[in-house]
């Protein structure tokens, strides 16, 4: 039998690999929050994933917390705000040969999580893949994208990516994984608060033009700064032609706010100003949209962290 993947949250993302692991043969436990949820998901029947409109039900097995076998590969597809607390719960599960995945967008959640192993191996990973809920274990896999994977402490490859690929799951081993969250961080620090504050598409920042080049300009000079000049190159560029590319789209902090849910501030814009801070740098534009961002969400009464 192969290595059962733990998938820790079975929301979008945690869904969306969880039913395309299981669909290739592999073998795919859900770790859920509660005894509720571990009931709820079993009258289901399974979690469905619906792709171009047409849903297909997967009935994989799922356990609740009290659960205490050893787990030897983890797949962590919480937010960046659970992510530690959740897999600190799941501590005593895991030894030294364990491998444990994250999903999280943004920076520090990574860190976080570490501190709470110490012993088992962290991959990063990072995607450009989309899904969301359709309702309770329903997802829909609404955009085809790319997952980097890489060990910024060890480069060799684990032995579980074939696996992926016969998943469909299109990805690529880094040695250089960290280029990728930062770049993606700045992608996002660009353009998904200004998405919030002017409550439009992103293809309404074309508006914005002079706002989000101040910014681009500000993310590069960070992204030199701490070590990142590869994620720098021609920021600028490749924001206008995302904002060009996804018009039509509500970035996904957008998305969060207009339904009301905890954004992943702390872990996007928290973590390049708190970054720029502590490398003395003095970036007013970014400064500034953190201040606006925080009051605006305050004003929501929406966590701000
Ligand atoms: P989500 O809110 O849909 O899913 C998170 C799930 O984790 C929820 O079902 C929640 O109940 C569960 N969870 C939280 N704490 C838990 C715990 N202690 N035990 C068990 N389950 C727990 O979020 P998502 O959209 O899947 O995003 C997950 C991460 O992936 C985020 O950091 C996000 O930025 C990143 N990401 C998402 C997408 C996407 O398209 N959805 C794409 C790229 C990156
Ligand atoms: O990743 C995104 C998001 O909405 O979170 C894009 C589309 C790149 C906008 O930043």
């Amino acid at each position: 039998m192969n290595t059962t993947w733990h998938v820790l949250g079975a929301g979008s993302l945690g869904s969306l690999w969880a039913c395309r692991l299981a669909r290739s043969g592999q073998a795919v436990r859900l770790i859920l929050r509660n005894e509720g949820r571990l009931q709820a998901y079993q009258a289901a029947g399974g979690l469905t994933l619906i792709e171009q409109g047409v849903p297909h039900t997967f009935a994989i097995d799922a356990e609740g917390p009290e659960a205490q076998t050893p787990i030897k590969r983890l797949l962590v597809a919480c937010k960046a705000y659970d992510a530690a607390l959740a897999v600190a719960a799941l501590k005593h599960r895991l030894n030294a040969d364990s491998e444990v995945i994250l999903l999280q967008n943004g920076l520090g959640s990574q860190d976080e999580v570490a501190a709470q192993l110490g012993h088992a191996r962290c991959i990063l990973a990072s995607s450009t893949e989309g899904a969301f809920r359709h309702a309770d274990w329903q997802v829909v896999f609404a955009g085809h994208g790319f997952t980097w994977l890489g060990d910024p402490l060890r480069p060799q490859p684990p032995d579980w990516l074939g696996a992926l690929s016969a998943s469909g799951i299109a990805h690529e081993w880094t040695a250089d994984i960290t280029t990728r969250p930062w770049r993606k961080l700045a992608l996002n620090c660009a353009i998904n608060p200004l998405t919030v504050l002017y409550d439009c598409r992103n293809g309404g920042l074309q508006s914005h033009h002079c706002e989000v080049a101040s910014l681009c300009a500000e993310l590069a000079h960070l992204l030199e700064h701490c070590g990142q000049p590869a994620a720098a190159q021609d920021l600028h560029s490749e924001v206008e032609r995302v904002i060009h590319a996804t018009a039509a789209n509500f970035s996904s902090m957008h998305q969060d706010v207009s339904q009301r849910r905890r954004t992943e501030i702390h872990y996007l814009l928290g973590h390049a100003c708190a970054t720029a801070q502590r490398h003395g740098l003095v970036l007013a534009h970014l400064q500034q949209l953190q201040v606006r961002l925080v009051q605006h969400l305050n004003a929501l009464g929406l966590p701000t962290e």
